[in-house]
């Protein structure tokens, strides 16, 4: 805990970036699954993903200008798309108009900043068939596809997930902080009750993923989201009201927030919250030793959207003024 107490301590600031086909339907990352859509009706973002702004060492200026000292960005989100070129599925951006890497070219632009590189990674598939139709899933409620489903080998699963975990890990050079979303060890709280996304442990062998982790990136920190505590807890939307513990004791955190209420891309959405608050969420965030991960949801195109632009110049002029390191 210690190293990554300090770990947080170096690093009060990084940007989250939620990116990916849901960015193209810009109306929230959730959107399979908010609107029930088939995999057939969501391909339509498959065939049109094509960013042609995507530059990433744009973003990585504005990161550094803002002030931030690392990112993490989305591989794969919940829809099971993923941004590098997967060899264990075509559902990447290799099979679309694009056709190329994204994950190598945001690693390589954000180092050349001297900022930290992170990956985020979806434990959660609503795109692989023996990934679990449950309360969470898109097909929820869909008679044709939980008869489909009852037939899953998760074992199969498990394999991909381990698989893909690992190519994520060993391609991207030194990762300083991995984010793994996400499980709950007895299920996720909705007003209808607990509701599994995987059965966690059980169904994704999350030992061994970890000891996977370990092996591949031993200096990386790890998040909280794979059934147990990993080095850092990630509080999401909400500011803790004192420093965070575990079993008493303090523990590394990462308060996850969003400019408007959506990670991805949301065109129009705008309840944004303004530089000020978010200076002063940042301020409250380090007054009770913890870092801010703050996210932008890049539109389909590849670029920041306005509001995310002008939001992190001005928080980087805060920043200009009054950090300290
Ligand atoms: C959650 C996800 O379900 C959201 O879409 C987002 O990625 C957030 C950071 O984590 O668990």
């Amino acid at each position: 805990r210690e190293a990554t107490l300090a770990w947080a301590r170096r690093n009060r600031l990084g940007m989250f970036i939620h990116w990916g086909l849901y960015s193209l339907a810009a109306r929230h990352e959730w959107v399979k699954n908010h609107e029930r859509m088939t995999d057939e009706q969501y391909d339509r973002y498959v065939r049109r993903f094509d960013p042609d702004l995507y530059d990433p060492a744009a973003w990585a200026r504005a990161a550094k200008a803002a002030g931030m000292s690392y990112a993490v960005l989305t591989t794969k989100h919940h829809d099971g798309f993923c941004l590098w070129p997967s060899e264990l599925t075509d559902y990447t951006v290799a099979h679309t108009p694009y056709g190329k890497d994204i994950v190598g070219p945001y690693a390589d632009a954000f180092r050349a900043e001297g900022l930290g590189v992170g990956l985020y990674f979806s434990l959660l598939d609503w795109h692989h068939p023996d990934f679990a139709v449950d309360g969470f899933h898109p097909r929820r409620g869909d008679a044709e596809a939980i008869a489909h489903n009852a037939r899953r080998d998760p074992e199969r699963y498990r394999r991909f997930l381990h698989g893909q975990i690992r190519e994520v890990l060993s391609r991207f050079g030194p990762l300083e902080i991995g984010f793994l979303d996400f499980s709950y060890p007895d299920g996720y709280p909705t007003d209808e009750g607990p509701v599994w996304g995987g059965k966690g442990a059980e169904d994704w062998g999350s030992k061994e993923l970890y000891r996977t982790v370990r092996e591949l990136q031993p200096d990386m920190v790890l998040n909280d989201r794979l059934d147990f505590t990993g080095d850092f807890v990630t509080p999401e939307q909400y500011q803790p009201s004192r420093p965070m513990t575990l079993g008493g004791e303090p523990v590394p955190w990462i308060a996850c927030q969003t400019i408007n209420g959506s990670w991805g891309y949301d065109r129009d959405n705008t309840n944004d919250k303004s530089p000020d608050l978010l200076v002063r969420m940042l301020i409250d965030t380090v007054s009770k030793d913890g870092s801010l991960l703050l996210n932008v949801g890049p539109d389909g195109r590849g670029r920041l959207d306005p509001t995310a632009t002008r939001t992190l110049h001005e928080v980087g002029q805060w920043m200009a003024l009054h950090r300290r390191s």
